[in-house]
């Protein structure tokens, strides 16, 4: 085993069960990217594992949904996951999947590991069963009133709204989310992982952890206080990985006992791919030399930092994680994304309008790494053209464009150094320095800012030495400037591979390098590296412009789907999905009032939208509504409407919308709810 420091590096497994969007990209996914990609160019001994995690009832869940089996389901992301990530630049070492037979063989093993070793307690508990479905229903199967916050629609194992962590039992109303009735309880018997026994050696372990990021600390810190709790790993269902024992052959291993393993048997599936099935050793028992970085979401901390090395320290003789750097959530246009409502800019579509690399260095400089961050498209596109273009590809154009007009394009021979040359080549050196504390400190923020800052000097030293009047005045002085400005396009093409990876290759093309990027060195930014005469290839534009208008149209897509419920995708009806029949009590939760509009106004800058203020009998309210392309504001004033009155308020281009209101879509006429006869407002609709 080879006794040179090694980086293990992973990403959360996403669930196959639906496309990836610009949260996910920013939560666990670009920030590992980023990391991994610098590690290369320093050489180290990297590899960087995930794939898609393809049990639970996410899973079966869509599966019902969609009306498919869940090996459909997986089947189908699988592969619509791993392309979207391979466009936008995701360097894998090995993406694999959890319905592998290496991953089931490896969780297995773990399992009956930790249970030969008496860290397996075997308890009978109570567990709702739903008899219309015939199943015992998992946490996320159960949904009913938070005990804690009495929000309706709390899950079984997870009061959103409170963040508490419940007990299905525990819920105020329970309800079957298959099919909406009532479950009864029954007797089950279930294997518990003693994870209190860890928390000794858990809490020994975290203590010592005086790097990691303060808000992982402290969420572990708090699961101390209140004491670690054995914690049930097996489910009464059919999909997922059997328990490997005669008397348990129904039951399947928790999804979250499992898909941590899924990084070992993801290492263990790469090393048979590259011929050297013992490899994934090297990283995984080699505790001495290799540094395992986890980069999650933070809703998954607790299963990286407490219970999967609680498992490890169990099973004995693996790796602990040297760093388990958590983000933040990233939000969109002021809102949190809403799959359900698709209030999301899904990843394939934003890649099918933009460049990776715009999104990258957005996300980067802006990553939810210690708070939530939000994104607006109206940022996403000041950055492009006004850093992206106007800082990086105006110094990369303008020097590859001044050599090709005045030397041929070859780089030009360097003469003395001036002060400024060498305060040029210094910053270089620095900043390379700098950037790479940060990424390995993962402040990521600071080391995108950083890299664009020697773009800003390259540019300011473009400027101070005008080359356009040394052409005439001082030829050995210009050509010694253009050398310099050479040299620094290629120490860019480096220094911004981790963020920008599609423009670093583009880069390195324009250069003309006869070797492949793999053979670049981090050590070479700031070193003279590009020989006098090296013929350059053609320049391009690396960044165009985003215009305004190709801007508008994402920001209204945006407030359709925020405005009014996303109608289910034309190919869901035309396929005559079966539409989720709910109960009465379910229906029930919608507060559905009469309203009286008593203003309507326009909205600046947005066409699609009006600002109405409503009477809702008791109340006054203020509603943003989709319709400004087919009513009049003074059309409005004075009509009964329809509105939804416990709909959460959002803020939809900077304005609060309290409600909305229903309307139909009739081709492409839309039209307002009202009642038949005159009605006083805030009469309840049932
Ligand atoms: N599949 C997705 C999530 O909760 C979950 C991560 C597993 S990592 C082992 O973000
Ligand atoms: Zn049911």
């Amino acid at each position: 085993m080879a006794n040179h420091e090694k980086y293990l590096v992973t990403s959360a497994l996403p669930y196959a069960n639906g496309p990836i969007h610009l949260g996910h990209l920013a939560g666990a996914y670009l920030p590992a990217d980023i990391f991994v990609r610098y590690c290369r160019l320093k050489k180290r001994d990297v590899i960087y594992m995930c794939g898609t995690d393809e049990h639970g009832v996410p899973i079966t869940i869509t599966a019902e949904k969609e009306g498919k089996t869940p090996q459909q389901v997986v089947d189908y992301y699988y592969q619509d996951i791993k392309e979207t990530f391979r466009r936008v630049g995701m360097s894998f070492d090995n993406f694999s999947r959890t319905s592998r037979p290496i991953h089931h063989q490896t969780a297995q093993d773990f399992f009956l590991t930790l249970y030969k070793k008496g860290y397996m307690e075997k308890r009978t508990i109570q567990q709702f069963y739903c008899e219309t479905d015939r199943m015992f229903l998992a946490d996320r199967y159960i949904e009913g009133i938070c005990p804690y916050c009495g929000e309706p629609g709390a899950r079984g194992d997870q009061c959103e709204k409170c963040g508490k962590w419940l007990e299905p039992t525990q819920l105020i109303e329970p309800r079957c989310k298959i099919c909406g009735s009532k479950p009864v309880i029954r007797e089950t018997f279930h294997y518990f992982f003693k994870l209190n026994e860890f928390q000794p050696r858990l809490e020994a372990w975290i203590n010592s952890k005086t790097h990691w990021r303060e808000n992982v600390i402290n969420f572990c810190k708090n699961w101390f206080r209140e004491g670690l709790e054995p914690r049930a790993v097996t489910r009464d269902l059919q999909w997922g990985v059997p328990v490997p024992l005669e008397e348990a052959r129904e039951k399947v291993l928790y999804v979250w006992f499992e898909a941590p393993i899924g990084y070992i048997s993801a290492t263990k599936e790469w090393a048979e791919q590259i011929g050297q099935p013992d490899r994934w050793k090297d990283y995984w028992l080699d505790a001495e030399n290799t540094r395992l970085i986890h980069f999650i979401g933070k809703d998954n901390i607790v299963f990286h930092a407490i219970i999967f090395p609680a498992m490890l320290m169990g099973y004995g003789g693996y790796v602990l994680p040297d760093n388990v750097p958590a983000n933040e959530f990233l939000n969109l246009e002021g809102n949190k994304f809403s799959t359900s409502r698709g209030y999301a800019v899904w990843l394939k579509d934003y890649l099918d309008k933009f460049d990776p690399d715009s999104l990258r260095y957005t996300l980067a400089i802006n990553m939810p790494e210690t708070r939530d961050a939000d994104f607006s498209w109206r940022e996403f596109q000041a950055r492009h053209n006004n850093e992206l273009a106007d800082i990086l590809g105006n110094f990369v154009n303008r020097t590859l464009r001044f050599v090709h007009s005045y030397f041929e394009g070859k780089v030009p021979p360097a003469g003395p150094l001036s002060e400024a040359d060498q305060q040029l080549q210094q910053t270089a050196r620095e900043l390379a320095e700098l950037v790479g504390d940060m990424l390995d400190q993962f402040r990521f923020k600071e080391a995108t800012r950083l890299f664009m800052d020697l773009a800003r000097a390259a540019n300011k030293y473009f400027n101070d030495q005008e080359p356009w009047r040394t052409r005439k005045s001082d030829p050995e002085r210009c050509a010694t400037t253009l050398n310099l400005c050479c040299q620094t396009t290629y120490w860019l093409s480096i220094l911004m591979e981790p963020f920008l990876p599609f423009t670093s290759q583009k880069l390195w093309t324009m250069l003309n390098m006869d070797r492949p990027f793999a053979q670049a060195r981090w050590e070479e930014i700031g070193q003279a590296t590009l020989p006098a005469g090296h013929v350059l290839d053609k320049p391009s534009i690396l960044f165009q412009k985003i215009p305004d208008e190709v801007i508008e149209r994402e920001i209204d897509r945006l407030h359709q789907a925020l405005s009014s419920e996303q109608p289910p995708p034309a190919a869901a009806q035309e396929a005559g999905q079966e539409q989720t029949l709910i109960d009465i009590d379910t229906f029930r939760q919608i507060d559905l009032r009469t309203a009286r509009v008593l203003a309507a106004e326009a909205i600046p800058g947005a066409r699609k939208l009006l600002k109405l203020t409503i009477d809702l009998g008791t109340e006054k309210r203020q509603l943003v509504a989709g319709i400004a392309q087919h009513y009049q504001p003074e059309q409005l004033v004075g009509k009964t409407i329809v509105v939804v009155a416990n709909l959460k308020p959002a803020t939809i281009r900077g304005v609060e919308s309290q409600g909305m209101l229903l309307a139909v879509q009739d081709e492409d006429r839309l039209v307002l709810l009202t009642t038949d006869a005159p009605v006083a407002p805030g009469k309840r609709v049932s």
